[in-house]
């Protein structure tokens, strides 16, 4: 690990925070069922400032005008428990490996809280996600309060330190982009696997499998967010996750999932018929919605906003959904009701990075965020026609939403997901000998 990178980070944290204290932690670990926990995944402001990924762990960032310093908290090193769950970086790894000042085992934290905070004015950190901790931090101010006479004060502000990180992680630097163009690659590789095997016959959840095997052949640890794999008419309901129906032989299939490596995240969606071919009716929306789409696309540059990226979108998705005699009226009668509603329920797309639905706000003072270089968009609009009567009858389980991420650069856009095809003559071409992908695969069976 470039351990230098996260340096960098903290030098640019502490160039932008005023004199005080910042404290980053991790989630608390999860309880599954009985005495199984929940896989633990790294808080991502932690990891941006430290690159550290064990769980029950802190960081303190300390500064006083030139003084910085970088305090960690770490699970201590202990033989019995790293023999039945793994290693430990501990306290010596901390300083060592991590560039930390000084460090401490984890258990210590709430002990040396008031010492931290004594005499510094101001606070980051931000409350309400992580109660216990909060806790122990509402404590160490209350003693503070409680010593003022003996000389004990602060802090005086509460900050939360999303107002610098935020802007840290939305402009991505050229570490990040290659890092996210890794992402989008494993997650590519997965989505192509699946176009390959699908099968009308199997389950969801058997080809969500294979997408997740590929992106893990692809250098990624997990996936950043639950596979959405949808069969027909579940490809209406927009974040389907039970992945639990058989695919029929005229279903389009929707499949929304991100490969994430090394802390960050892609997102792609596509639609695919499973039998390889389009019914001439699922051709007809799919044509709508790619034209929507790559209008969308065609919006994203410095300078644009979010709003009119969106904009761009809903304009060809409301003139498909006339064509198409879902909903009757003008352009501008549809759009100023919000008909669409009905086949079209959510936004344009969504900042993507360390987090899927990634850090960074959408308005400033009311007004849509304009779009700078650096910063990484999803675009998915999609059409979703539920099968219920109100639905008019050709268009019913048709759910179709396309995705690709994209980079804003200067004059204009990169994709970065681009490899995955997208229009009806490349999907279909590549779909030509689906199933083939299980041809590289040798069954295994399992003699009784
Ligand atoms: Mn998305």
């Amino acid at each position: 690990m470039d351990i230098q990178r996260f340096v960098n980070r903290r030098n640019r944290f502490f160039d932008q925070m005023a004199d005080g204290v910042a404290i980053f932690t991790s989630w608390p670990v999860q309880r599954r069922n009985a005495d199984q926990d929940q896989a633990y995944r790294p808080d991502s402001d932690l990891y941006f400032l430290t690159g550290f990924e064990e769980q029950e762990s802190a960081a303190i960032l300390i500064k006083d005008g030139e003084f910085r310093r970088f305090v960690l908290f770490v699970r201590p090193r202990d033989p019995e428990q790293e023999q039945w769950v793994g290693f430990r970086a501990g306290v010596d790894g901390a300083v060592k490996d991590f560039a930390a000042d000084q460090a401490y085992p984890i258990d210590e934290f709430e002990s040396r809280l008031p010492d931290f905070l004594d005499k510094k004015a101001n606070l980051y950190y931000e409350f309400g996600r992580h109660p216990e901790m909060d806790t122990k931090i509402f404590g160490a101010i209350e003693e503070l309060k409680s010593g003022i006479r003996a000389g004990q004060f602060g802090p005086w502000t509460v900050t939360d330190p999303r107002t610098i990180l935020w802007r840290m992680r939305q402009i991505k630097d050229d570490y990040d982009v290659k890092d996210l163009q890794k992402a989008a690659d494993a997650t590519a590789a997965g989505f192509l696997a699946a176009m390959k095997a699908v099968l009308p016959g199997m389950s969801e959840r058997e080809l969500a499998s294979v997408v997740e095997f590929e992106f893990k052949r692809n250098g990624s640890q997990r996936v950043g967010f639950e596979t959405i794999c949808a069969a027909g008419n579940n490809g209406t309901i927009l974040h389907y996750i039970s992945n639990d129906a058989v695919i029929g032989p005229n279903d389009l299939v929707l499949l929304d999932a991100g490969a994430e490596v090394d802390m960050i995240s892609a997102d792609i969606t596509r639609t695919f018929p499973a039998s390889g071919k389009f019914t001439p009716m699922q051709k007809r929306v799919y044509e709508w919605v790619l034209k929507a789409q790559l209008a969308a696309v065609e919006a994203v540059k410095p300078g644009a906003t979010y709003d009119e990226v969106s904009r761009a979108a809903l304009e060809v998705l409301v003139d498909g959904l006339i064509d198409l005699g879902a909903l009757e009226g003008t352009r501008d009668e549809i759009i100023e009701t919000g008909a669409y509603r009905k086949y079209y329920m959510h936004r344009i797309g969504h900042w993507l990075g360390s987090d899927v639905h990634d850090v960074g706000v959408y308005h400033v003072n009311g007004k849509s965020i304009t779009l700078e270089p650096g910063m990484v968009i999803t675009i998915e609009p999609g059409l979703y026609f539920m099968d219920q009567p109100d639905t008019p009858e050709p268009l019913r389980a048709i759910g179709i939403r396309i995705e690709d991420d994209v980079l804003v650069v200067p004059g204009g856009r990169k994709i970065l997901t681009s490899v995955v095809p997208k229009t009806v003559a490349e999907v279909e071409a590549f779909m030509a000998d689906a199933g083939s992908w299980w041809r590289n695969l040798a069954p295994i069976s399992v003699e009784k």
